[in-house]
Protein backbone atom coordinates (compact mmCIF):
# COMPACT_ATOMS: atom_id res chain seq x y z
CA UNK A 1 0.00 0.00 0.00
CA UNK A 2 1.33 3.11 -0.83
CA UNK A 3 0.96 6.09 2.04
CA UNK A 4 1.56 9.34 -1.25
CA UNK A 5 1.66 12.30 0.92
CA UNK A 6 -0.15 15.28 -0.11
CA UNK A 7 1.73 17.76 -0.96
CA UNK A 8 4.61 15.78 -2.56
CA UNK A 9 4.16 16.35 -5.93
CA UNK A 10 3.86 20.05 -5.96
CA UNK A 11 7.02 19.47 -3.43
CA UNK A 12 8.79 17.55 -6.45
CA UNK A 13 7.84 20.04 -9.18
CA UNK A 14 8.79 22.88 -7.30
CA UNK A 15 12.02 21.54 -6.67
CA UNK A 16 12.60 20.65 -10.54
CA UNK A 17 11.36 24.10 -11.54
CA UNK A 18 14.15 25.06 -9.34
CA UNK A 19 17.04 22.71 -11.09
CA UNK A 20 15.99 22.99 -14.33
CA UNK A 21 17.53 19.51 -15.96
CA UNK A 22 17.50 17.50 -13.38
CA UNK A 23 14.82 14.52 -13.38
CA UNK A 24 12.70 12.70 -11.12
CA UNK A 25 13.39 9.11 -10.39
CA UNK A 26 10.77 6.22 -9.92
CA UNK A 27 9.54 5.82 -6.49
CA UNK A 28 6.71 3.09 -7.18
CA UNK A 29 5.85 3.33 -3.32
CA UNK A 30 5.72 7.27 -3.83
CA UNK A 31 6.93 7.66 -0.33
CA UNK A 32 9.63 9.67 -1.64
CA UNK A 33 10.55 13.01 -2.67
CA UNK A 34 13.23 11.47 -4.92
CA UNK A 35 14.87 14.14 -7.96
CA UNK A 36 18.47 12.66 -9.41
CA UNK A 37 21.15 14.71 -10.96
CA UNK A 38 20.73 16.55 -14.33
CA UNK A 39 23.00 14.14 -16.09
CA UNK A 40 26.15 12.01 -16.81
CA UNK A 41 28.19 15.05 -17.34
CA UNK A 42 27.79 16.29 -13.88
CA UNK A 43 30.50 13.11 -12.75
CA UNK A 44 33.08 15.20 -15.38
CA UNK A 45 33.22 17.95 -12.70
CA UNK A 46 34.57 17.56 -9.15
CA UNK A 47 31.84 20.28 -7.62
CA UNK A 48 28.25 20.09 -8.11
CA UNK A 49 26.30 22.51 -8.86
CA UNK A 50 23.49 22.87 -6.35
CA UNK A 51 21.26 22.62 -9.28
CA UNK A 52 22.27 19.30 -10.28
CA UNK A 53 22.77 17.66 -7.15
CA UNK A 54 20.10 14.91 -5.73
CA UNK A 55 17.45 15.08 -3.55
CA UNK A 56 15.91 12.91 -1.06
CA UNK A 57 13.72 12.85 1.62
CA UNK A 58 10.54 11.61 3.19
CA UNK A 59 8.44 13.93 4.79
CA UNK A 60 7.67 17.36 4.17
CA UNK A 61 10.24 20.02 4.27
CA UNK A 62 9.70 21.97 7.65
CA UNK A 63 9.59 25.53 7.43
CA UNK A 64 13.13 27.11 8.94
CA UNK A 65 13.73 30.66 10.32
CA UNK A 66 17.32 31.26 9.94
CA UNK A 67 16.95 34.19 12.43
CA UNK A 68 14.87 32.24 15.34
CA UNK A 69 15.83 28.50 14.37
CA UNK A 70 16.95 26.34 17.50
CA UNK A 71 18.74 23.03 18.22
CA UNK A 72 18.18 21.50 21.15
CA UNK A 73 21.08 19.73 22.58
CA UNK A 74 21.00 16.76 25.13
CA UNK A 75 23.89 15.33 26.84
CA UNK A 76 23.79 15.47 30.97
CA UNK A 77 21.51 18.17 30.89
CA UNK A 78 19.37 20.16 27.95
CA UNK A 79 20.95 23.49 26.25
CA UNK A 80 19.13 25.31 23.63
CA UNK A 81 21.56 26.30 20.71
CA UNK A 82 20.47 29.63 18.85
CA UNK A 83 21.30 29.08 15.47
CA UNK A 84 22.04 32.29 14.89
CA UNK A 85 24.11 32.61 17.63
CA UNK A 86 26.55 29.68 16.55
CA UNK A 87 26.96 31.34 13.54
CA UNK A 88 28.17 34.41 15.17
CA UNK A 89 30.05 33.36 17.41
CA UNK A 90 32.09 30.50 16.55
CA UNK A 91 33.94 29.37 13.66
CA UNK A 92 32.77 28.72 9.79
CA UNK A 93 34.55 26.39 7.89
CA UNK A 94 34.15 24.78 5.12
CA UNK A 95 33.86 20.94 4.27
CA UNK A 96 33.93 19.15 0.83
CA UNK A 97 31.84 16.10 0.70
CA UNK A 98 30.66 13.50 -1.72
CA UNK A 99 27.26 12.60 -0.68
CA UNK A 100 25.30 9.56 -2.05
CA UNK A 101 22.55 8.16 -1.08
CA UNK A 102 22.52 4.58 0.11
CA UNK A 103 20.41 3.30 -2.04
CA UNK A 104 22.22 4.37 -5.34
CA UNK A 105 22.50 1.96 -7.74
CA UNK A 106 19.46 0.37 -5.66
CA UNK A 107 17.73 -0.17 -9.45
CA UNK A 108 20.60 -2.22 -10.88
CA UNK A 109 19.15 -5.39 -8.50
CA UNK A 110 18.06 -8.02 -9.87
CA UNK A 111 15.27 -8.54 -8.69
CA UNK A 112 14.10 -4.83 -8.39
CA UNK A 113 14.45 -4.49 -4.50
CA UNK A 114 11.03 -1.80 -4.30
CA UNK A 115 11.90 1.83 -3.21
CA UNK A 116 13.67 4.78 -4.87
CA UNK A 117 14.98 3.44 -8.02
CA UNK A 118 18.28 5.29 -8.18
CA UNK A 119 20.68 4.31 -11.17
CA UNK A 120 23.88 6.04 -10.13
CA UNK A 121 22.33 9.79 -10.53
CA UNK A 122 21.80 9.73 -6.56
CA UNK A 123 26.04 11.26 -5.99
CA UNK A 124 27.30 14.56 -5.62
CA UNK A 125 30.17 16.89 -4.15
CA UNK A 126 29.24 20.22 -2.77
CA UNK A 127 31.15 22.32 -0.61
CA UNK A 128 29.49 22.65 3.25
CA UNK A 129 29.39 25.88 4.95
CA UNK A 130 29.23 25.67 8.77
CA UNK A 131 30.21 25.62 12.03
CA UNK A 132 32.44 22.49 13.23
CA UNK A 133 30.45 19.90 15.40
CA UNK A 134 33.25 19.89 17.93
CA UNK A 135 33.15 23.58 18.07
CA UNK A 136 29.69 23.41 19.35
CA UNK A 137 29.76 20.67 21.85
CA UNK A 138 32.70 22.01 23.36
CA UNK A 139 31.36 25.53 23.29
CA UNK A 140 28.13 23.94 25.07
CA UNK A 141 30.67 21.89 27.73
CA UNK A 142 30.12 18.89 26.77
CA UNK A 143 33.58 16.98 27.67
CA UNK A 144 34.77 15.93 24.17
CA UNK A 145 37.85 14.23 25.49
CA UNK A 146 36.69 11.48 27.43
CA UNK A 147 33.29 11.05 25.78
CA UNK A 148 35.26 9.38 22.56
CA UNK A 149 33.38 5.81 22.64
CA UNK A 150 30.30 7.95 22.85
CA UNK A 151 27.78 8.07 19.89
CA UNK A 152 25.93 11.41 18.88
CA UNK A 153 22.15 11.54 17.60
CA UNK A 154 21.06 13.78 15.08
CA UNK A 155 16.86 14.55 15.12
CA UNK A 156 15.56 16.16 11.96
CA UNK A 157 12.88 18.52 12.48
CA UNK A 158 10.39 16.41 9.73
CA UNK A 159 10.09 14.06 12.19
CA UNK A 160 6.52 13.37 13.49
CA UNK A 161 4.53 12.11 16.36
CA UNK A 162 4.87 8.72 14.81
CA UNK A 163 8.26 8.70 13.71
CA UNK A 164 11.34 10.32 14.50
CA UNK A 165 13.88 11.09 11.80
CA UNK A 166 17.04 9.82 13.77
CA UNK A 167 20.59 8.76 12.47
CA UNK A 168 23.35 8.14 15.27
CA UNK A 169 26.93 8.18 14.51
CA UNK A 170 30.47 7.60 16.26
CA UNK A 171 30.90 11.03 18.15
CA UNK A 172 34.80 10.39 17.43
CA UNK A 173 33.55 11.11 13.53
CA UNK A 174 31.42 13.79 14.65
CA UNK A 175 34.38 15.38 16.46
CA UNK A 176 36.72 14.59 13.57
CA UNK A 177 35.17 16.42 10.37
CA UNK A 178 31.62 16.55 10.80
CA UNK A 179 29.92 19.88 10.73
CA UNK A 180 26.62 21.80 10.95
CA UNK A 181 25.95 23.60 7.36
CA UNK A 182 24.49 26.37 7.08
CA UNK A 183 25.23 27.19 3.53
CA UNK A 184 26.31 25.07 -0.09
CA UNK A 185 28.54 26.01 -2.53
CA UNK A 186 29.09 29.61 -0.94
CA UNK A 187 24.76 29.89 -1.21
CA UNK A 188 22.39 29.98 1.71
CA UNK A 189 21.13 26.18 2.75
CA UNK A 190 18.45 25.65 0.60
CA UNK A 191 15.26 24.82 2.07
CA UNK A 192 15.48 20.34 0.25
CA UNK A 193 18.55 20.38 1.40
CA UNK A 194 18.08 21.15 4.91
CA UNK A 195 17.90 24.95 5.80
CA UNK A 196 18.72 26.71 7.89
CA UNK A 197 20.94 23.78 9.00
CA UNK A 198 21.80 20.45 8.83
CA UNK A 199 24.50 17.95 9.91
CA UNK A 200 27.39 16.86 7.46
CA UNK A 201 29.16 13.53 7.50
CA UNK A 202 31.99 13.87 4.94
CA UNK A 203 32.30 10.63 3.12
CA UNK A 204 29.09 8.61 4.97
CA UNK A 205 25.97 7.55 3.11
CA UNK A 206 23.60 10.48 2.93
CA UNK A 207 21.35 9.45 5.40
CA UNK A 208 23.41 10.01 7.89
CA UNK A 209 23.73 13.95 7.06
CA UNK A 210 20.28 15.10 9.10
CA UNK A 211 18.99 17.62 7.25
CA UNK A 212 16.75 20.36 9.42
CA UNK A 213 18.24 19.33 12.35
CA UNK A 214 16.61 20.12 15.76
CA UNK A 215 18.03 18.08 17.85
CA UNK A 216 21.66 17.22 18.90
CA UNK A 217 22.10 13.72 21.57
CA UNK A 218 24.90 12.36 23.16
CA UNK A 219 24.20 9.18 24.30
CA UNK A 220 26.03 5.76 24.97
CA UNK A 221 25.15 3.64 22.11
CA UNK A 222 22.79 4.74 18.94
CA UNK A 223 19.61 5.64 18.86
CA UNK A 224 17.59 2.35 19.52
CA UNK A 225 13.63 1.64 20.10
CA UNK A 226 12.30 3.63 23.58
CA UNK A 227 15.71 5.33 23.87
CA UNK A 228 14.68 8.87 23.30
CA UNK A 229 12.27 10.80 25.20
CA UNK A 230 9.81 11.33 22.49
CA UNK A 231 6.23 10.21 21.37
CA UNK A 232 6.25 7.53 18.24
CA UNK A 233 8.73 5.20 16.85
CA UNK A 234 12.81 6.08 17.22
CA UNK A 235 14.58 3.75 15.75
CA UNK A 236 13.73 2.80 12.13
CA UNK A 237 15.89 4.69 10.26
CA UNK A 238 19.16 3.05 12.07
CA UNK A 239 18.25 0.31 12.96
CA UNK A 240 15.73 -1.08 10.48
CA UNK A 241 16.61 0.51 7.32
CA UNK A 242 19.82 1.60 5.99
CA UNK A 243 20.82 -2.53 6.98
CA UNK A 244 22.26 -3.92 4.45
CA UNK A 245 20.79 -7.78 5.13
CA UNK A 246 19.43 -11.05 2.82
CA UNK A 247 15.86 -11.45 1.72
CA UNK A 248 13.41 -12.03 4.60
CA UNK A 249 16.10 -11.17 7.35
CA UNK A 250 15.18 -8.70 10.41
CA UNK A 251 18.12 -7.21 11.35
CA UNK A 252 18.59 -7.59 15.55
CA UNK A 253 19.02 -3.88 17.26
CA UNK A 254 22.50 -3.02 18.32
CA UNK A 255 24.13 -0.28 20.81
CA UNK A 256 27.00 -0.52 19.22
CA UNK A 257 29.26 -2.18 16.16
CA UNK A 258 32.78 -3.24 15.95
CA UNK A 259 33.54 -1.40 12.84
CA UNK A 260 31.65 1.74 11.44
CA UNK A 261 33.50 1.08 7.66
CA UNK A 262 30.58 -0.46 6.11
CA UNK A 263 32.77 -2.51 3.47
CA UNK A 264 34.47 -3.76 7.18
CA UNK A 265 31.76 -4.90 7.99
CA UNK A 266 30.27 -6.72 5.27
CA UNK A 267 33.53 -8.47 4.90
CA UNK A 268 33.56 -9.38 8.68
CA UNK A 269 30.41 -11.03 7.97
CA UNK A 270 28.79 -9.98 10.84
CA UNK A 271 24.83 -9.15 10.62
CA UNK A 272 23.26 -7.00 8.92
CA UNK A 273 26.21 -4.26 8.45
CA UNK A 274 25.04 -0.54 9.08
CA UNK A 275 25.33 2.18 6.04
CA UNK A 276 27.74 4.32 7.51
CA UNK A 277 31.01 5.20 5.21
CA UNK A 278 30.56 5.03 1.61
CA UNK A 279 31.91 2.00 -0.26
CA UNK A 280 34.36 2.52 -3.13
CA UNK A 281 32.84 3.69 -6.16
CA UNK A 282 33.83 5.56 -9.34
CA UNK A 283 31.67 7.03 -12.66
CA UNK A 284 32.41 7.84 -15.98
CA UNK A 285 31.07 11.73 -16.38
CA UNK A 286 32.87 12.45 -20.10
CA UNK A 287 32.26 11.37 -23.12
CA UNK A 288 28.59 10.86 -21.92
CA UNK A 289 27.97 8.86 -24.79
CA UNK A 290 24.85 11.22 -25.60
CA UNK A 291 26.60 11.98 -29.05
CA UNK A 292 28.59 10.37 -31.05
CA UNK A 293 32.41 11.24 -31.24
CA UNK A 294 34.77 12.10 -34.23
CA UNK A 295 37.43 9.46 -34.13
CA UNK A 296 40.89 10.13 -32.60
CA UNK A 297 42.34 11.21 -28.56
CA UNK A 298 39.43 11.51 -26.71
CA UNK A 299 39.33 12.43 -23.05
CA UNK A 300 37.71 9.84 -20.63
CA UNK A 301 36.79 12.28 -17.28
CA UNK A 302 35.35 10.70 -14.19
CA UNK A 303 34.81 10.58 -10.44
CA UNK A 304 36.10 8.03 -7.38
CA UNK A 305 35.62 8.15 -4.35
CA UNK A 306 35.92 5.32 -0.99
CA UNK A 307 34.41 6.82 2.15
CA UNK A 308 36.63 7.14 5.02
CA UNK A 309 39.62 5.78 2.59
CA UNK A 310 41.22 7.24 0.06
CA UNK A 311 41.56 6.14 -3.79
CA UNK A 312 43.91 4.73 -4.35
CA UNK A 313 43.91 3.86 -8.49
CA UNK A 314 40.94 4.07 -11.04
CA UNK A 315 41.13 1.44 -14.25
CA UNK A 316 39.65 2.06 -17.12
CA UNK A 317 38.34 0.07 -19.94
CA UNK A 318 36.90 1.02 -23.67
CA UNK A 319 36.31 -2.69 -24.61
CA UNK A 320 34.13 -3.82 -22.01
CA UNK A 321 36.47 -4.89 -19.52
CA UNK A 322 38.93 -6.97 -21.75
CA UNK A 323 41.45 -4.85 -21.39
CA UNK A 324 42.30 -2.03 -18.70
CA UNK A 325 44.72 0.99 -18.04
CA UNK A 326 45.66 3.08 -15.30
CA UNK A 327 43.86 6.48 -15.07
CA UNK A 328 45.35 9.62 -13.86
CA UNK A 329 44.12 10.72 -10.56
CA UNK A 330 44.24 14.81 -10.47
CA UNK A 331 42.26 17.76 -8.94
CA UNK A 332 41.08 18.82 -5.34
CA UNK A 333 42.31 16.23 -3.08
CA UNK A 334 40.20 16.37 0.21
CA UNK A 335 39.39 13.59 2.68
CA UNK A 336 34.90 12.57 2.15
CA UNK A 337 35.21 14.06 -1.32
CA UNK A 338 35.69 12.14 -5.27
CA UNK A 339 38.62 12.64 -7.02
CA UNK A 340 38.97 13.31 -10.69
CA UNK A 341 40.45 10.88 -12.81
CA UNK A 342 41.33 11.29 -16.96
CA UNK A 343 42.13 8.75 -19.39
CA UNK A 344 43.59 9.74 -23.08
CA UNK A 345 41.74 7.37 -25.28
CA UNK A 346 43.14 6.55 -28.68
CA UNK A 347 39.67 5.83 -30.36
CA UNK A 348 38.80 4.06 -33.02
CA UNK A 349 35.68 4.02 -34.70
CA UNK A 350 32.67 2.10 -33.86
CA UNK A 351 30.66 1.72 -30.52
CA UNK A 352 32.56 1.29 -27.27
CA UNK A 353 31.56 0.35 -23.36
CA UNK A 354 33.72 2.35 -21.46
CA UNK A 355 33.83 0.96 -17.71
CA UNK A 356 35.67 2.43 -14.85
CA UNK A 357 36.91 0.52 -11.77
CA UNK A 358 38.08 2.25 -8.67
CA UNK A 359 40.39 1.04 -5.68
CA UNK A 360 41.01 1.80 -2.13
CA UNK A 361 43.97 2.43 -0.11
CA UNK A 362 43.28 -0.62 1.50
CA UNK A 363 42.81 -2.79 -1.83
CA UNK A 364 39.29 -3.06 -1.92
CA UNK A 365 38.24 -2.74 -6.03
CA UNK A 366 34.68 -2.16 -6.74
CA UNK A 367 32.82 -5.37 -7.61
CA UNK A 368 31.90 -6.57 -11.37
CA UNK A 369 28.54 -6.64 -11.32
CA UNK A 370 25.68 -7.51 -8.28
CA UNK A 371 24.70 -11.13 -6.77
CA UNK A 372 21.35 -13.10 -6.73
CA UNK A 373 19.62 -13.18 -3.90
CA UNK A 374 20.41 -16.88 -3.24
CA UNK A 375 24.08 -16.10 -3.08
CA UNK A 376 23.67 -13.14 -0.41
CA UNK A 377 27.03 -12.23 1.33
CA UNK A 378 28.86 -15.24 -0.26
CA UNK A 379 28.79 -13.05 -3.74
CA UNK A 380 31.80 -10.95 -2.21
CA UNK A 381 33.95 -13.87 -2.70
CA UNK A 382 33.78 -14.23 -6.02
CA UNK A 383 33.99 -10.31 -6.62
CA UNK A 384 30.10 -9.64 -7.27
CA UNK A 385 28.06 -6.67 -4.78
CA UNK A 386 25.52 -9.10 -2.17
CA UNK A 387 22.55 -8.42 -3.80
CA UNK A 388 20.62 -7.26 -0.43
CA UNK A 389 16.73 -6.82 0.43
CA UNK A 390 17.12 -2.74 0.69
CA UNK A 391 19.35 -2.27 -2.53
CA UNK A 392 21.61 -0.48 -0.23
CA UNK A 393 25.32 0.40 -1.13
CA UNK A 394 26.00 -1.35 -4.03
CA UNK A 395 29.11 -0.31 -5.94
CA UNK A 396 29.49 -2.46 -9.10
CA UNK A 397 31.00 -0.89 -12.40
CA UNK A 398 29.89 -3.02 -14.53
CA UNK A 399 25.82 -1.53 -14.20
CA UNK A 400 27.40 2.13 -14.64
CA UNK A 401 29.86 1.40 -17.92
CA UNK A 402 28.73 3.99 -20.78
CA UNK A 403 28.51 2.94 -24.52
CA UNK A 404 30.08 5.86 -26.82
CA UNK A 405 29.92 5.64 -30.75
CA UNK A 406 32.50 7.02 -32.50
CA UNK A 407 32.41 8.08 -36.25
CA UNK A 408 35.13 8.73 -38.37
N1 LIG B 1 15.75 15.21 8.28
C1 LIG B 1 16.05 14.41 7.24
N2 LIG B 1 17.32 14.31 6.84
C2 LIG B 1 17.64 13.52 5.79
C3 LIG B 1 16.65 12.77 5.10
C4 LIG B 1 15.31 12.89 5.53
O1 LIG B 1 14.37 12.27 4.99
N3 LIG B 1 15.05 13.72 6.60
N4 LIG B 1 17.04 11.97 4.03
C5 LIG B 1 18.44 11.48 4.09
C6 LIG B 1 18.88 10.77 2.90
S1 LIG B 1 18.35 9.16 2.76
C7 LIG B 1 19.77 11.30 2.00
S2 LIG B 1 20.41 10.40 0.74
C8 LIG B 1 20.22 12.71 2.14
C9 LIG B 1 19.99 13.48 0.85
O2 LIG B 1 20.43 14.80 1.01
P1 LIG B 1 20.14 15.87 -0.15
O3 LIG B 1 18.66 15.85 -0.43
O4 LIG B 1 20.63 17.16 0.35
O5 LIG B 1 20.92 15.39 -1.35
O6 LIG B 1 19.54 13.38 3.19
C10 LIG B 1 19.40 12.62 4.36
N5 LIG B 1 18.95 13.47 5.43
MO1 LIG C 1 19.60 8.12 1.10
Amino acid sequence: MSDAREGRREEIEAILDRKPGTSETRDETERYTAVGAASRATFGNWLTPIEEHFVLHRNPIPDGDADSWTITLVDDGETELSLAELIEELPTVAVAHTMECAGNGRGQHDPETGNVQWDCEAAGTALWTGTPVSSVLRAAGVDVDTDEDRWLTAIGADSTDEEAFARSIPLSKALDDCVLAHGMNGQPLPDEHGHPVRLVVPGWYGVNSVKWLSELRVMDGMVREGSLDRPGSHARWQQDEYRIHAAGEEPAENETVETTGTWAQLEAGGTAPYTFDETVMSLVGRPTGEDARTQGTIEVRGVAWAGDERVERVELSTDDGDSWHDAELFGPDYRGAWRLFRYDWEADPGEHRLLSRASDERGRTQPETIGTPEESFDALDDGRYPWNEGGYAANAFRPNGVTVEVTD
